[in-house]
């Protein structure tokens, strides 16, 4: 038995091929990206695809399901909001082959706009759940949420959490095994959910429910530890890993493998006899509510709240228990570390050309390594809430800001990714409804914040092949906006950046702006770059400061005059040259 290292979104990759999965999809998404960056590892043997958001990635897995193949569709857990469509009446449908939705939350925001609980879906949709606490269940969990969705009928959910994904530990492989596939055939009383088809699908996937809570009872995903103790503590996922850190072998245990349905038996039996029962959890008091609900006394949220991440630390404080070890205290002193635009950033060219305008724009931003122009010292928007509604939310906006007599230019921000992702769909209403919004699509021509994976725009895809490239111009022109209202510059340049914003402010109605300049740090760019960079002439440098308004990581300011303090990181992009006007920077060709 091979025995290796692997992180929970590899070991979810590596259990989707034991599984035999045949077709994945996903939006990446921390911390849920590298599941399919690695199952394109298997490419010869899984299609895999970055779709353009989580509900057509669902309903690609959704299709290859129906189709007969083992499928997996994967995303953070936001990204279950905008597939929600299609899971809540893929779970009445049921599967033909096993359909497999990932989700992977994110407790304490470490990349998320908020700390959504995603276990809640599973009741509310109608999913059965599984929950791995390290990469070893990931695996086999993935397995068997295939083997269960298939046996039962059910749409499953493996729902894992940052440090589930992220953390490594050892992992035992095994061969690529699984069903074989399934005949498609047409049976449109179980797959075409109108009401009269959905109402008795409803009913079906209760019964199949049912039996899925039955099975859990003796299920090996569950798992009692009886340690002799009179308090028991009930727990699945993370918290399980942090629980046993905090209390070790001085309670008893019940591991939920199976999160939902959960086994009303099951938890009787463990509580029967005990003191104390202790619910730890991350997050919402989702098995708390659960266990209560079953007239079993219990105690967790009001001990440990619902926000942020949960540790041993957080645990033992709670709970009285005795002191943390010496290693929290580290953790607690290290100096926090905000991201910023790396040096060469097309986005910094936007957003300080954007800043020079500031008084003449209500700005609204969206997510992706753009959101990092919210901060110092571009303050480059206020509002941001998620993927997409950087160009809806200039709509409302704008109409508010009419009625209201304000005479600013409301503007809408978003990358390239996001554009395919949700932005397109409300480009279509700013046009429909006439908005007198500036949108400005920055196109870096990669989705960069999650760490380069190729979209609609790149000329190949996940697994490497070439690809059509869709045209984000094209797609703008065929809205039918006047093309004179449509402007694409470099953001690095000023003086066209300038120029389309000025233009922008002055143009009543809709106003496009294309920002189009590839990622810094793309592999063709820092190629095709050699090595050029900029370098300051310390006998011109008069010490004003202007090029360092622009906030370059790469620069410095020491002993009254401005240096390139990393060259190493500096790109050349000449964005500080143009801010300084005693020529004292220059860029130098292959300077490396
Ligand atoms: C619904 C949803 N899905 C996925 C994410 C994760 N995510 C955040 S930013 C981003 C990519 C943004 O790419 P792009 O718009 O091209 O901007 P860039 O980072 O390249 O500047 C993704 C996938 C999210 N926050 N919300
Ligand atoms: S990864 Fe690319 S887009 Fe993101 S901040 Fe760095 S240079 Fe800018
Ligand atoms: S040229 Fe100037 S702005 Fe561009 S990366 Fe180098 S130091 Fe930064």
């Amino acid at each position: 038995m091979q025995r290796v290292i692997m992180s929970g979104d590899e070991a979810v990759a590596r259990g989707a091929w034991e599984a035999g999965v045949s077709v994945a999809a996903a939006y990446p998404g921390t911390p849920s990206t590298e599941i399919l960056e690695n199952i394109s590892l298997y490419k010869d043997e899984i299609y895999c695809t970055w779709a353009n958001n989580e509900k057509t990635a669902t309903e690609i897995a959704i299709g290859a399901s129906i189709g007969g193949v083992r499928a997996l569709a994967a995303m953070k857990h936001v990204g279950m909001n905008v597939a929600s469509d299609p899971i809540f009446s893929a779970a009445y449908t049921g599967v033909n082959a096993g359909l497999l939705i990932v989700s992977a939350d994110d407790p304490g925001c470490h990349s998320s706009q908020n700390e959504q609980d995603n276990r809640l879906y599973a009741p509310h949709a109608k999913l059965g759940m599984l929950e791995p606490s390290d990469s070893q269940e990931c695996k086999e969990f993935t397995k068997a949420a295939f083997e269960l969705g298939e046996k039962f009928d059910l749409v499953m959910l493996l729902r894992m959490t940052t440090r589930v994904c992220h953390s490594k530990s050892v992992v035992e492989l095994g061969e690529r095994a699984g069903a074989p596939p399934v005949a498609y055939t047409s049976k449109p009383e179980k797959y075409a959910m109108l009401p009269v088809n959905a109402r008795k699908r409803h009913v079906a996937v209760e019964q199949n429910l049912n039996r899925l809570k039955e099975y859990a009872y003796s299920s090996p995903l569950n798992r009692v530890e009886d340690n002799g103790s009179s308090i028991g503590v009930i727990s699945s996922g993370i918290s399980y890993m942090h629980a046993k850190e905090a209390f070790g072998d001085s309670v008893n245990y019940l591991k939920l493998g199976i999160t939902y349905p959960i086994s009303d038996r099951l938890v009787r039996e463990f509580a029967a006899g005990l003191e104390k029962v202790y619910i730890i959890e991350e997050g919402e008091g989702y098995l708390e509510s659960y266990v209560k609900a079953l007239g079993i006394p219990c105690t967790g949220k009001e001990m440990l709240g619902c926000q942020g991440e949960l540790d041993a630390h957080k645990i033992r404080q709670a709970f009285g228990l005795e002191a943390e070890p010496e290693i929290y205290e580290a953790g607690i002193n290290a100096p926090p570390r905000p991201p910023v635009l790396c040096a060469g950033c097309p986005h910094r060219g936007f957003y300080y050309a954007m800043s020079v305008r500031k008084d003449k724009i209500i700005a609204v931003g969206d997510i992706g390594c753009y959101s990092l122009g919210v901060n110092a010292p571009f303050y480059g928007f206020d509002i941001g809430i998620c993927m997409g509604s950087g160009f809806s939310i200039p709509i409302g906006l704008s109409k508010a800001a009419k009625l209201q007599g304000d005479k600013r230019k409301v503007f809408g921000i978003l990358g390239d990714s996001t554009f395919y992702h949700s932005g397109f769909t409300s480009l279509l209403d700013a046009v429909h409804t006439c908005a007198d919004v500036c949108l400005c699509v920055l196109d870096n021509s990669i989705t960069a914040m999650t760490g380069h994976q190729e979209n609609a725009g790149t000329q190949k895809d996940l697994m490497g092949y070439e690809v059509p490239a869709i045209d984000i111009v094209q797609m703008i022109y065929s809205t039918g906006i006047d093309k004179s209202r449509v402007k694409i510059v470099d953001p690095i340049d000023q003086e066209q950046m300038g120029a389309a914003i000025d233009e922008a402010l002055e143009t009543e109605g809709i106003f496009v702006i294309v920002a189009k300049r590839p990622c810094a740090l793309l592999k063709e760019v820092i190629k095709a770059n050699r090595g050029a960079r900029c370098v300051i002439d310390q006998d011109k440098c008069r010490g004003c400061k202007a090029c360092m308004k622009i906030a370059c990581p790469a620069m410095a300011f020491e002993n009254k005059k401005a240096i390139i303090a990393d060259p190493a990181s500096c790109t050349g992009c000449e964005l500080c040259a143009q801010m300084c006007k005693f020529d004292a920077i220059s860029r130098v060709e292959g300077g490396r």
